[in-house]
């Protein structure tokens, strides 16, 4: 016999948004969502489930198709308790309530309701009879105001008449809930009924327990995609008779810059992927001039994020001076190697940020041939960059809503983001914070880990402060 977990029926009239408030509350980015009413014709159980074992359950629905006929129906009761389950038993085999009946089964075997209604419309007759009608029901209830657009002149009308009628009245807005709200309007279920209490308290702690892990794996990746950008090179062995003419150089030169450029794109690239699948994502909008869709190499993102120079230099001269020591010690050991060193940064210059170059382009000569290499990175903005740019991603896959799939993002009356910056996330840092990145990038670079714990909690403490927040933050840029 399975654990019994708590179960919520989502009521509403076509449209309001039930579908989306189900995806949003379960990550489930693969529920059907339309702008034309109908969208869902059978009713859907969607469990949310953590470590294999579901810990809450929401029924989507297509709504009720005859709701002036329940009311009255129960109405006529006369005061009867069981309401829900008695007209399902009344009216199991009339073709004409096989929706309706669908509705209120599992409301009659002990479901919750959360009614989802769109505040910013008026209300209208209908609406009136369907709060009426779940009143009747006497089940644990809750209404959720998704406003569908930003008219917010009928809010108080909603207020006042659901409050009338339902435990808790709360505003959620399908598509632009973070997590912590997601949260909070679980932990108003709690309020809904007493008896419910400790099961949702148990879902709660179990979706917290959850996210914890994901933001621990999303830290992981980001580190990850840091020590491997950091120590990335690209190398290509060439007959020196291929090189006897310039053009034969700069043909296998160009050729390298570009497979250690495309190399770390690729790095970033497979960072988001697992991000966005941690985060369960399937599909999301990305507004055209996100910096998100630009190149990561591009003069464009080097501007818009990473340290100012001036925070650059501050960071650097510490990093310098802690470690004692200003000769890059791996380049010179290298150079007074079997090759000789002959083409650092000349002519080699890979991508600028912040108007230095990218990394060198070292080439080793060996008898009968020379060997190109490119990398590792060696601008000290770079790995800010790098770092912000990821850190947006995560914002982006942690704080878009699964429901939001279908949104009409150009709409004129969509209800406003919430605070929209260009900006990255490192240049806001403490001094303390920048300084012991500066000191985990360059000791990374030398695949060391002198900093590794520092930054590990830095990162992780930006990514907490982005989903508990209401602020949506900078996801969408
Ligand atoms: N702007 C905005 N639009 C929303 C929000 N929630 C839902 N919508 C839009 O409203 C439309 C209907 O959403 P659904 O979730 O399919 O509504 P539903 O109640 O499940 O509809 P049916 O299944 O047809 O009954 C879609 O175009 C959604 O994108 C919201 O929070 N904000
Ligand atoms: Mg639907």
């Amino acid at each position: 016999m399975p654990a019994k977990i708590p179960r919520l029926a989502i009521m509403g009239h076509p449209n309001a948004g039930k579908s989306s408030v189900v995806a949003t509350l379960t990550e489930n980015d693969l529920i059907a969502i339309d702008k034309r009413a109908g969208t869902t014709t059978e009713s859907s159980v969607y469990p949310v489930i953590i470590d294999g074992r579901p810990v809450i359950e929401f029924i989507d629905t297509p709504g009720f198709q005859n709701p002036n006929a329940i009311l009255e129906w129960f109405h006529a009761q006369g005061g009867k308790r069981e309401l829900a389950r008695a007209f399902v038993a009344a009216h199991r085999t009339d073709p004409l309530f096989t929706h309706d009946c669908a509705l209120l089964e599992p409301v009659g075997e002990g479901a919750a309701i959360i009614l989802v209604v769109d505040g910013s419309k008026r209300i209208k007759e209908k609406d009136r009879v369907e709060i009426e009608l779940l009143r009747l029901t006497a089940r644990p209830r809750m209404a959720i105001l998704n406003n569908l657009t930003s008219q917010t002149r009928y809010m108080t009308q909603w207020h006042d008449a659901l409050s009338k009628a339902f435990n808790s009245v709360r505003e959620f807005n399908a598509h632009r809930a973070t997590y912590g709200e997601r949260i909070r309007l679980l932990q108003a279920l709690k309020s809904i009924d007493q008896r419910w209490e400790p099961l949702v308290e148990e879902a709660i702690h179990a979706f917290e327990h959850d996210w914890q892990r994901r933001t621990d794996q999303a830290v992981t990746t980001i580190m990850d995609l840091l020590k491997e950008s950091l120590t990335f090179k690209v190398s290509k062995t060439v007959k020196e008779n291929k090189l006897v003419f310039k053009s034969g150089r700069d043909l296998v030169k160009a050729e390298v810059m570009t497979a250690f450029e495309n190399g770390l794109r690729q790095l970033e690239v497979n960072a988001q992927e697992q991000i966005r699948a941690n985060f369960r994502h399937h599909v999301w909008h990305m507004p055209p001039d996100s910096i998100l869709g630009k190149d990561l190499l591009s003069e464009e993102v080097s501007h818009a994020l990473g340290l100012s120079k001036r925070q650059l230099a501050l960071v650097g001269m510490a990093a310098g001076a802690a470690s004692g020591v200003t000769i890059d010690l791996s380049t010179a050991g290298h150079s007074l190697g079997a090759g000789a060193l002959i083409g650092a940064a000349t002519g080699g210059v890979l991508g600028f940020v912040g108007s230095k170059a990218l990394a060198k382009l070292d080439i080793e000569r060996a008898p009968g041939t020379q060997r190109f290499t490119a990398g590792p990175v060696h601008n000290p903005k770079f790995p800010f960059v790098l770092l912000d740019r990821i850190v947006l991603y995560s914002a982006r896959a942690m704080n878009w809503s699964h429901g939001r799939q279908a949104a009409e993002e150009d709409a004129e009356d969509k209800v406003p983001e919430k605070v929209i910056r260009r900006g990255g996330f490192t240049e806001e840092l403490s001094p303390q914070q920048q300084r012991d990145l500066a000191r985990f990038f360059n000791a990374a670079k030398k695949g060391k880990s002198d900093r590794e714990e520092e930054c590990r909690a830095i990162i992780k403490w930006i990514l907490h402060g982005l989903a508990v927040s209401e602020i949506d933050s900078r996801s969408d840029l």
